[in-house]
């Protein structure tokens, strides 16, 4: 148990004086990262500031007598076993009989009759009913878990008000005054700690009272102070789902408590909230249960118990530095760094050149990654953890049609691998329900899992089509699979984890593809991602399903294995029907040649093989290049967020640095829609969310992978330096990105060209090194555009321009 205490001024100084010791050490950024504001937040979703340490995220406003800060643990799901007596995964038994039926309809040309049969017969199956609280049956959705509110007293005039998020050592604050007195605040949420913690002080010299309260949309069971620990324990409605909230409290104030579970804190100066949380919720088909929470909140508490204030925030700086310091990020001179953000975003808008903005757009990516995906915590969700919501848009759930996927973009270039491990256990978790969908809905082998899925399980395709239907999820979700490993050449993790999860996937698209008159295997019936209507087959289907065999190949090289998976996994890659193009000089979206040059839909799902896939790259495919091109070009620059992100990463593999930029621009296009807006209004809320709209964090972490992308790429297996660099960035400096090989690369440039660049190997080997205008090492004149390199772990070379 932790006591309050009776002061805490005197550890000011070395608080102080750590926070500029830690500084100097790690003085990456030369300008400070942060994102302020001169104002509280009145709205949740558009200015509001996320902290998070992996588990749990919190949303704090500053406002000034009352402080909000919404919070919600990873886990806190409706839905799934227990909330409907007929949950079954949204599995339709016996589904996969009737596709032969559909097929039947295609062959003949009845494109109607075959949709119409498959949304009755291969649809997945939700239950609603009473006490399902969501719009989602027993799906389900992610819950908030409530919201803490602390009140804070004041006296006389507020001026100076400031409310900032630093990204340099994940830190929140508020600062204002109060008469004279002075008010501050700092929020941060702590990865070893595992705790979220928030500290108020002023300089009264009496103090001021602040008045603590818990609240929740769930079921409570106990709401109750004991000593100076707040307990909320309840559960989800429909699913019963347990949890627990805990908020310990120190002050050198006087401490009452209230029969509502409510807290007093008299005359304090200090006042510092540590909050825990946790539910029963474990990752295991077919329960989903067995956590025990409260054991697990008691070891956190006994640990906070140890330390001090002082401690658990270096720690957590620490902690935090040394994931965000591995990369830094400068562009030219220009920095307006010194304006509030909202108004920066505003003068950009109006076209103002800040390149500053740009780099913080790309940092905060960073900073959302290590405050929403930490090793052993759940994968981030469309929001990422932040949900205020017990009926979120689209259940704030896993959509792996590009949504999920999107999310870890920029984890591993842009040095964050530890990060993308969630996604990746979560992944090999959804083999089992998977493979009772394969096999239910298609009569296959392997697994699957289709653009909706909840953490319980859920991954039959959705229950209407065109847009549930999606087996294509597993073999996208294994493409970050193989990519983990082709970034950190973690053999051990590659055979254990990776192959075998990579290659259940690949027996799906084994059994599923058919062969069609022209002897190609064709995905059938398939539907390209929310669009147009069903097919034999769609385009991204055939490109998922060779960049899985393919990865599975090469996985199997690494490992050494050469079997009868490996021969067929060869024989049905090379029969995969290929990229085609069509009548106007398009990258076909369909087998059949029907795309529509007018149609801007803001999935563009059949370029899935230039961007994050690699079967179409310039070099090498450079007809099938111009075709996505012509593609590209028709569907315009418009989208929603993650769709405009989507194509930053087009146009930098395309190597059009301007045209990367204009998305870039698009991209931070301020827009005050909350409601769901499906096409052409994409863009960001003041605090720098994404806005689909609503608030998606998708388009965050696509726009960052794409900022990468524009600096660095290393598909194909050459890694290209600056391939797409726009006239706005003409002169900046990258320190950290990493290229697959394990390769990190420094680079500095100027004038738009390439002065130097420092290429270091992490695990030993050769690579290829490009750059346009040729480059040589150090000490050698042989000048050339590709370069090969033979490096140690932990050798760097030196590179220099002509
Ligand atoms: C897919 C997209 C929508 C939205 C949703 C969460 O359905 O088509 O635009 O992003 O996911």
């Amino acid at each position: 148990m932790l006591f309050i205490r009776k002061s805490i001024h005197g550890n000011r100084f070395l608080m102080v004086l750590s926070a500029v010791l830690l500084c100097m050490a790690s003085a990456q950024t030369e300008t400070p990262l942060q994102l302020h504001y001169n104002s509280p937040a009145e709205e949740w979703m558009t200015q509001a500031l996320p902290i998070g340490n992996g588990y749990m995220g919190a949303m704090f406003f500053g406002g000034i007598d009352e402080e909000r800060i919404q919070f919600n643990e990873g886990s806190l799901w409706a839905g799934g076993p227990g909330s409907h007596p007929e949950y079954n995964y949204g599995n339709r038994e016996g589904s996969a009989k009737y596709l032969d039926e559909v097929r039947e309809h295609i062959a003949a040309g009845d494109m109607d009759k075959a949709h119409r049969t498959a949304n009755r017969r291969l649809t997945g199956v939700i239950h609603k009913g009473e006490g399902i609280a969501t719009d989602f049956g027993d799906y389900g959705a992610n819950q908030t878990m409530g919201d803490l509110y602390v009140e804070v007293d004041r006296e006389g005039e507020i001026s100076q008000y400031h409310r900032s998020l630093d990204l340099d050592k994940a830190l929140g604050q508020v600062s204002y005054k109060a008469g004279d007195v002075e008010h501050t605040r700092t929020y941060f949420a702590s990865y070893p700690n595992q705790a979220l913690v928030y500290r108020f002080e002023n300089t009264h010299t009496d103090g001021v009272m602040y008045r603590i309260r818990l609240e929740t949309p769930h079921v409570v069971k106990r709401l109750q102070v004991e000593g100076n620990v707040l307990y909320l324990q309840g559960h989800v409605a429909d699913n019963k789902l347990g949890f627990e909230t805990r908020l310990i409290v120190q002050s050198d104030g006087s401490l009452e408590v209230d029969a509502e579970g409510r807290v007093t804190v008299r005359n304090a100066t200090a006042l510092t909230l540590y909050h825990v949380a946790h539910t029963a919720y474990q990752h295991q088909y077919p329960d989903y249960r067995g956590v025990d929470y409260r054991a697990k909140i008691d070891a956190v508490v006994a640990r906070l118990d140890e330390l001090d204030y002082e401690e658990i925030e270096q720690r957590h700086i620490a902690d935090y530095q040394g994931l965000f310091n591995r990369v830094s990020f400068q562009l030219n001179d220009i920095n307006h760094s010194d304006v509030s953000t909202d108004a920066r975003i505003r003068a950009y808008n109006q076209g103002e050149a800040d390149a500053g903005l740009e780099t913080l757009i790309f940092q905060y990516a960073r900073y959302l990654t290590i405050a929403a995906s930490r090793p052993g915590a759940m994968p981030m969700h469309l929001q990422g953890k932040w949900n205020e919501s017990t009926n979120p848009p689209w259940a704030c759930d896993y959509h792996t049609n590009i949504n999920l996927q999107m999310l870890y973009w920029p984890a591993e270039v842009t040095n964050l691998a530890e990060c993308h491990v969630p996604l990746l256990d979560y992944t090999a978790g959804l083999v089992e329900p998977g493979r009772v969908s394969a096999k239910e809905h298609f009569g296959t082998r392997g697994w699957i899992v289709n653009t909706m899925n909840n953490p319980f399980g859920f991954t039959a395709p959705g229950w209407d089509f065109p847009w549930g239907f999606f087996p294509g999820g597993a073999g996208w979700l294994c493409q970050h699979l193989w990519e983990h490993y082709a970034f950190t050449g973690d053999e051990a993790y590659l055979r254990e984890q990776a192959y075998p999860v990579m290659q259940d996937a690949a027996l799906f698209w084994i059994d599923y593809l058919t062969e069609n008159k022209a002897g190609e295997l064709v995905s059938n019936p398939s539907y390209s991602p929310e669009h147009g209507g069903i097919s034999a087959g769609a385009s991204m289907d055939h490109q998922i399903a060779w960049d899985l065999l393919n990865n599975c190949l090469k996985a199997a090289a690494v490992l050494g294995i050469e079997d009868d998976f490996t021969h067929k996994a060869r024989m049905v890659r090379d029969q995969i029907a290929p990229p085609k193009v069509g009548r106007w000089g398009q990258l076909q979206e369909w087998i059949e040649d029907v795309d529509d040059p007018k149609n801007t839909h803001r999935h563009v799902s059949h370029l899935y093989a230039l961007y994050p896939g690699d079967q179409i790259n310039v070099l090498q495919t450079p007809e099938w290049a111009k075709a996505a091109e012509t593609s590209l070009n028709a569907r315009g620059d418009g989208g929603t967020g993650w769709s405009l992100a989507w194509k930053i990463n087009f146009w930098a593999r395309l190597g059009q640095g301007e045209r990367a930029h204009k998305m870039v621009r698009k991209f931070l296009h301020l827009t005050g829609e909350t409601g769901t807006v499906m096409e052409q209004a994409g863009g960001v809320y003041e605090n720098l969310f994404c806005a689909h709209p609503p608030f998606q964090l998708d388009g965050n972490m696509g726009a960052a992978a794409g900022i990468a992308e524009m600096l660095l790429q290393s598909h194909g297996g050459v890694i290209h330096l600056l391939p797409a660099l726009p006239d706005a960035w003409s002169s900046g400096k990258v320190k950290g990105l990493v290229a697959r090989g394990g390769f990190v690369v420094d680079m500095e440039w100027a004038d738009g060209t390439l002065t130097q660049a420092i290429i270091t190997s992490t695990q030993g080997g050769t690579g290829v090194v490009r750059y346009e205008n040729q480059i040589a090492m150090v000490g050698d004149d042989e000048f050339n555009q590709e370069l090969a390199i033979h490096l140690e772990a932990g050798q760097s070379v030196t590179l220099k321009p002509r």
